[in-house]
Order: structure tokens, then C-alpha cells, then sequence
């Protein structure tokens, strides 16, 4: 299953790739540069030193049989057009959002809504970030009710794997709903 892994810039996208992974992520960090300072908005995340400029790979077995790839967007603006790219084949997106910046995850959401990918938010909770119940992150985006929403801490492969589970469960009730609506 091809999974990507969305979210606005330093949301966490890279982070939980890498700690879910199996294999040794192939990653693709560059430096944030002075030439990007007038494009890339770090406001939020000033700390931040290098930023994805194509994609992550990573491979999850989730369970026998179930193998998952999972693609890690960039997050910058400027990389947008890969986003078409990588999402073909996609079965799934998880969503990463930061409540410190919330807004940058709606054009993620926006993306998998308008081409019908079942996602899953995945609330990153950074150290010191105000924390917010599942319900109201909902509520925030606008979510239909059946989307899941999941607090995790991106570092920790226990909580990419429980949110991972989540995004399988997702999708798989929603082509059971459309194989029993054709039936
Ligand atoms: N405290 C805390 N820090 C985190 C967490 N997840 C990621 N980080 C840190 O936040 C920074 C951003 O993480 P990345 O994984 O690079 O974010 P990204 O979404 O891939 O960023 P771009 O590819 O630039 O859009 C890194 O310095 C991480 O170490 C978390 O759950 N808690
Ligand atoms: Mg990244």
C-alpha cells in the first residue's frame, strides 16, 4: 500500500517517516538557505535548519502480508508540483498538523478531500505547544465526522504505527462501504 505522508512545513512529515521506518528512510534534506528566506515562511519553526526538497521514502510491514511505502511530502509552497506526483497510487495520506500553526495543514486536507484519498490527521504534539482535545482539532478543520483524528508524538514509533493502523482501518472501511454501495 502506497501511504503518503502530508502536512504543512515542519510539521513533522520527515520525523515520522523515519521513526516508523523499517528500512533507513531515504531522505532528501537540504539546508534552508538565505536565497530561500524571502519564499519559505519559518515563521514557527525558526529553529528549523534543513527542510525536505523532494520526498521521503520509508517501509513499514504492518502486519503479514501488509507492506506500507510511505512517501513523505516536502512542505514548502515552492514544492507543491511534486505532490501530484507522488500521490498517484496513493491508498491513504496521513495528515501531520501542528496546532501552533494549524492553518498549514488545510491545504493538505484540501488535497486528499478533492481527490477522494481517505486520510487521517495526526496531531503532532511538540514539547511546550498548547494541547487541544481530538474534537476540537476537528472542529478547526472542518473534518467530516468519520475522518479520525489521533494526538501522537511524531518521534515515537509506537504512535506513527498506531496512527499508520488507523489510516489502514480508514481506508479499508471506506472501499468496503463503496464495494457494498455498488453491490
Ligand atoms: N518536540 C518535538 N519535536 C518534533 C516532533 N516531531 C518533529 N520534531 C522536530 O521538529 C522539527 C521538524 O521536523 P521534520 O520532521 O523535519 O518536519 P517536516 O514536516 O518533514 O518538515 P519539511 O520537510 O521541512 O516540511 C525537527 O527538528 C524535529 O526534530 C515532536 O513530536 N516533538
Ligand atoms: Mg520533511
Amino acid at each position: 500500500m502506497k501511504i503518503l505522508v502530508a502536512g504543512g512545513f515542519g510539521a513533522g512529515k520527515t520525523t515520522l517517516v523515519g521513526s516508523v521506518s523499517e528500512i533507513r528512510p531515504l531522505r532528501t534534506e537540504e539546508e534552508l538557505s538565505e536565497q530561500g528566506r524571502p519564499v519559505d515562511d519559518t515563521s514557527g519553526v525558526e529553529t528549523k535548519r534543513t527542510t525536505t526538497v523532494a520526498m521521503d521514502f520509508g517501509r513499514i510491514d504492518l502486519q503479514p502480508g501488509l507492506a506500507l511505502y510511505l512517501f513523505g511530502t516536502p512542505g514548502q509552497d515552492r514544492f507543491w508540483f511534486v505532490w501530484d506526483e507522488l500521490a498517484r497510487g496513493a491508498l491513504g495520506a496521513v495528515v501531520i498538523a501542528d496546532t501552533r500553526r494549524l492553518a498549514d495543514c488545510f491545504p493538505s486536507v484540501d488535497f486528499f478531500e478533492r481527490r477522494g484519498i481517505p486520510f487521517v490527521v495526526a496531531v503532532n504534539c511538540f514539547d511546550g505547544a498548547e494541547r487541544f482535545e481530538v474534537e476540537e482539532v476537528r472542529d478547526a478543520l472542518d473534518l467530516d465526522p468519520g475522518i479520525p483524528v489521533l494526538l501522537c508524538d511524531a518521534r515515537l514509533r509506537e504512535d506513527g504505527k498506531e496512527v499508520l493502523v488507523a489510516l489502514v482501518e480508514h481506508a479499508a472501511a471506506g472501499r468496503h462501504r463503496a464495494a457494498t454501495a455498488r453491490a
